[in-house]
């Protein structure tokens, strides 16, 4: 019997995500000669994150029959170090000011603003050693370690939060709307993708596919993240929610009916990519049942 998208989503998160939760854990403080530092990234990389990013990395890797070693989920777990960063420099006085992240209180708070602003970078600048000590050859690594720094460097995601930022009590046009989230939250999403596709050494006319489908997951993530701010309690999703302002979201771009519609499409476009090709995706299509659409 065929397995239902969610569960095969479930099964994948019930396999890996114990692996790269124990790698982060074993691995992180081999790396840092200072304790209170050690404690910092550690305390926001073992915070209870969802994974999603390393997932999408190795459900890709699985769709090309990859073996999942620990090595490649520790490579595929470089993204979850950048990604952690991201959230400890975003939650800081001078960005967005908070004071909950993962239903726990933020880095900084925790420590100190000088430590949190540490632990960032301590945790950018480690994806990239843990990336160059891999053994997937030369070639690969330099690929990836390219990929990465376009994806979220000053034209990828630090270009995006830079945006937001400076546009704080600003209403954003429709365009700049979706150029902010796509630096901000896709190039990251996207890229993780696109790692699993370097490393597979995936053809051309694959990549491209699957690289519609990684584009239009990450708008689909983003509009989803605007619903879930808009129609969720601070319990339900463990950081500050912001109903009733002046942001640019989706939601508040577009309202709320519309930007479901908007969701549900970009979802069907990505399927229909994933469509186009001849092996079996079931497992990249799982990745939708991360969506809860409440039976819309
Ligand atoms: C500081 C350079 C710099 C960038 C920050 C990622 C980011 C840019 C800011 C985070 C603010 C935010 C709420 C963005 C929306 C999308 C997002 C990244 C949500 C959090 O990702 P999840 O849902 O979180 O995967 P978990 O906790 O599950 O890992």
């Amino acid at each position: 019997m065929k397995m239902s998208n969610q569960a095969l989503l479930n099964q994948l998160e019930k396999e890996l995500i114990p692996k790269i939760n124990g790698i982060l854990k074993q691995e992180l403080p081999l790396y840092v000669s200072d304790d209170k530092l050690s404690n910092s990234m550690s305390y926001s990389i073992n915070a209870g994150g969802k994974r999603l990013r390393p997932l999408l990395t190795l459900a890709i890797l699985k769709t090309y029959n990859l073996s999942l070693t620990d090595s490649l989920i520790k490579l595929a777990s470089v993204i979850e170090l950048i990604h952690t960063y991201s959230l400890i420099h975003d939650d800081l006085p001078a960005m967005d000011d908070d004071d909950l992240r993962r239903g726990k209180p933020t880095n900084h708070k925790a420590f100190d603003q000088a430590t949190a602003i540490l632990a960032g970078d301590g945790l950018l600048t480690l994806a990239f050693e843990w990336i160059s000590e891999s053994e997937i050859g030369e070639n690969k690594i330099v690929k990836l370690i390219n990929q990465l720094s376009e994806a979220v460097g000053a034209k990828g995601m630090v270009a995006g939060q830079s945006i937001d930022v400076n546009s704080a009590g600003k209403k954003l046009s429709k365009d700049e709307l979706i150029n902010l989230h796509s630096l901000k939250t896709g190039k990251l999403i996207i890229y993780s993708v696109k790692a699993g596709l370097i490393i597979s050494e995936s053809p051309d006319d694959e990549m491209q596919l699957l690289m519609k489908f990684a584009d239009s997951f990450g708008l689909a993530f983003q509009i989803y993240d605007d619903i879930l701010d808009a129609v969720s309690s601070e319990d339900e999703i463990g950081k500050p929610v912001h109903h009733d302002n002046d942001k640019n979201t989706y939601v508040n771009l577009y309202g709320i009916e519309k930007s479901y519609e908007l969701l549900d499409q970009t979802i069907k476009n990505g399927i229909e990519s994933l469509n186009q090709l001849d092996f079996d995706t079931d497992l990249l299509k799982s990745f939708y049942s991360y969506f809860d659409l409440n039976g819309r």
